[in-house]
């Protein structure tokens, strides 16, 4: 054995060795999408010190940018159809139900073409975590809005600018019964905790990203509106609370009044969808 081989075996860093495929990332420089890859790679990291094996992991994806993930982490599962990574998901934790499920979605994926999947995901309360890279356009195919682009986005297919009013995903996976809902920026740190929570709980687990796409929707200042919820002492069992919380962004950081909460919005635990199919 080579002595940097046994180095790393002393300190445990072999097994963090291949946690990442050799693929090259093909995203844009400046890519948040490299912020949220770095984040799960040291939650998985995290894991596999706490005593987890890769094999206890799978992920799903869809198709878009945010999709090129499924490349760059060395686990086992499915790059999907665009907006079928949700059911694919619920059939892997229906014929594996110990499996640790990641998928992750595109706005476009998540909110447009998969969105009927989405809303019962969140009412079956199937056991898997969805992390929903929302640069608020259809970034693959060059910057199309999605539900959730702001009014009065212009780009070659809106040219007179987007006429209406985004759709909030948090109040929709609140009122469709979501067990975890969740908003975090694209941050090492702030990914990497929200995974450790999403872990933690037991039941289907909603985690919004803000994710600025440095072409097509660039950042303009996000963290400037930024509050953190457990900070401002949100209570997060409480729905009622959550919706109003949920009100405050309307997708559109160019406001100058907005305010961006971020955290866990709603957290509750109840009977799972492979718990219930037990029955
Ligand atoms: C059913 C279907 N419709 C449309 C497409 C074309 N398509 C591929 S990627 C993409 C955009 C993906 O946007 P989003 O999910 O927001 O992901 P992003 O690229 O922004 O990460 C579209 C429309 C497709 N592959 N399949």
């Amino acid at each position: 054995m080579k002595k940097q081989e046994k180095n790393n075996k002393k300190s445990g860093k072999e097994k963090l060795a291949n946690v990442r495929t050799t693929a090259i990332p093909t995203w844009c420089p400046g890519c948040f999408n490299f912020m949220i890859l770095a984040g799960f790679e040291r939650f998985l990291q995290e894991q596999i010190k706490l005593g987890k094996k890769k094999e206890d992991f799978a992920i799903v994806s869809g198709i878009g940018c945010h999709a090129k993930i499924f490349d760059y982490i060395n686990l086992p599962g499915i790059n999907s159809l665009h907006g079928r990574g949700i059911p694919t998901a619920i059939g892997m934790k229906l014929a594996k139900p110990e499996l640790n499920v990641f998928e992750f979605a595109g706005d476009g994926d998540a909110y447009a073409e998969g969105m009927e999947h989405l809303i019962h995901a969140a009412r079956y309360n199937s056991n898997f975590k969805l992390v929903v890279h929302n640069n608020q356009v259809f970034a693959l195919t060059v910057g199309e809005p999605s539900p959730v682009t702001e009014e009065g986005f212009k780009d070659k297919t809106n040219p007179m600018g987007v006429k209406l009013k985004p759709l909030n995903p948090i109040k929709l996976m609140l009122a469709s019964g979501a067990s975890f809902v969740a908003r975090v920026f694209a941050d090492v740190n702030q990914i990497q905790q929200v995974l450790n929570e999403a872990q933690k709980h037991k039941g289907f687990a909603f985690i919004e990203v803000l994710q600025p796409c440095v072409i097509f929707h660039p950042d303009t200042n996000y963290k400037a509106h930024a509050y953190n919820l457990q900070e401002a002492k949100h209570d997060k069992t409480n729905i009622k609370a959550a919706m109003e919380r949920a009100e405050e962004f309307d997708y559109d950081v160019l406001k100058s009044s907005t305010k961006i909460p971020l955290g866990i919005f709603y957290q509750k635990e109840r009977a799972t969808f492979e718990d219930i199919l037990k029955r």
